[in-house]
């Protein structure tokens, strides 16, 4: 027995008189797929011919050696980033993260075969594949908006790019068995107090419908769409607001995107789970974290990120949540930003599946308020962690600050040398 083990066997036993079957709780998180988003490992540049400014929102900060420059390294570093995290996961890309190009042909002419590598890629390690059109980073951005431009043409051409990134998600679906959330973020806002905000917001809600019209079975693509507060230059108005899009994905029966960067500061998305799973029940999390502004900070384990786990957790039975991340940070090793976070992520849906969740609402019921906070307050510090080493070790990876090794190694020999 190792050490992980004997320790794991005492904590089992633990969690047993506090009336919580740990075993359970590590068969759910091995249900729980978190999709990782690949464009933490390219700086959110993509692979076009031409690097185009990031734009609208969508800033990242430093300059850690080792960005991947092209799909193949970005695979690469992904097979890195998975080997710390246990359990079976999907990939999420931005649209712009193509194979390669074809002669003369934008955004509104990608294919599934301009993204064959990664279909290869997924199926050899029976991944699922997500995707997010890229409405941002393009000349055709044009005073910051896109899908909600004045100009009818410049309209078209993002609409026929989040139809064309539509049918590249079905096709993922159909290669990889199992549906594609295909996610829609549009940075368009106003930096200053707008005299007509109703205009941008018809022509978003127009466009929308448009990219929408082709009817795909949903056992290959799923639609999502996101949300935001502000960004910078967009400090005013963002014209896909969460009003406009809570509506509009309750209407069309769209996933709703929760980025927890995008609302004010103090307002935690975690409550807005269960409002939602009462109601229209189709979530997507983009989980992130903003340090005072939409920063997209890699994710730690805080009091943010664990209520929307355990309200993720105590949810899921009546709404269908899937969870992302979208965090991007340039100043430290990027592999080993994928696998804090990522790890943080399961940690806290770990501690949520490990809360002695019947007594606490028991003494909820009962009106005693007094023993639910003190039930809650000592579930914080049951020896989880132990649990989560268990998990680790007995899906091959490794226990503790282990996984820092083998990245550093890699760094070493490989992303030193791009
Ligand atoms: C930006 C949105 C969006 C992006 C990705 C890169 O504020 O959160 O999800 O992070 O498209
Ligand atoms: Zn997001």
């Amino acid at each position: 027995m190792s050490k992980t083990e004997k320790i794991y066997s005492c904590v089992r036993e633990i969690y047993a008189e506090a009336g919580v079957d740990t075993e359970a709780a590590l068969r759910q998180l091995d249900q729980i797929a978190l999709s990782i988003h690949a464009w933490q490992g390219d700086d959110v540049h993509g692979f076009e011919n031409t690097i185009h400014a990031l734009t609208g929102g969508c800033q990242v900060t430093g300059n850690y050696p080792g960005c991947a420059r092209n799909s193949e390294e970005l695979r690469a570093d992904l097979d890195e980033a998975l080997k710390a995290i246990p359990g079976k996961h999907r990939v999420c890309l931005q649209a712009h993260e193509v194979d390669h190009l074809d002669k003369g042909v934008d955004r509104d002419g990608f294919t599934a075969a301009n993204f064959d590598g990664w279909i290869a890629w997924a199926k050899e390690r029976k991944l699922g594949l997500d995707i997010a059109p890229v409405y941002y980073s393009h000349p055709k951005l044009d005073h910051g908006l896109s899908l909600s431009h004045p100009d009818g043409e410049i309209r078209a051409f993002w609409v026929r790019h989040g139809q064309a990134v539509r049918r590249i998600g079905e096709a993922f679906g159909r290669e990889l068995g199992t549906p594609c959330v295909c996610n829609q973020w549009a940075p368009d806002g106003f930096k200053d107090i707008l005299a007509d905000r109703l205009t941008p917001r018809i022509h978003l809600a127009e466009s929308l419908d448009a990219i929408f019209a082709d009817r795909i079975d949903e056992q290959y693509l799923l639609d999502a769409v996101e949300s935001k507060l502000f960004g910078i230059g967009t400090e005013s108005c963002t014209v896909g607001s969460h009003d406009f899009y809570l509506t509009y994905a309750a209407k069309r029966g769209k996933l709703i995107c929760l980025d927890s960067g995008h609302f004010h500061p103090t307002e935690s998305i975690g409550d807005k789970i269960s409002s939602i799973a009462a109601l229209q029940g189709r979530i997507l999390l983009h989980v992130s974290r903003g340090v005072h502004w939409d920063s997209d900070h890699v994710i730690v384990l805080n009091d943010e990120l664990s209520s929307i786990a355990r309200e993720t957790v105590r949810c899921c039975h009546r709404s269908n949540i899937h969870i992302g991340l979208d965090y991007f940070d340039a100043s430290i090793n990027r592999i080993v930003a994928w696998a804090v976070g990522a790890r943080n992520m399961q940690k806290a849906l770990l501690i949520a599946l490990l809360e002695p969740f019947d007594r606490i609402a028991g003494a909820e019921k009962r009106w005693d308020f007094s023993s639910r906070l003190a039930l809650m307050e000592e579930a914080k510090s049951m020896p989880w962690g132990a649990v989560y080493d268990y998990y680790c070790e007995s899906r091959g990876v490794p226990v503790g600050d282990a996984f820092l090794a083998p990245i550093f190694s890699y760094e070493k020999n490989v992303l030193s040398r791009r």
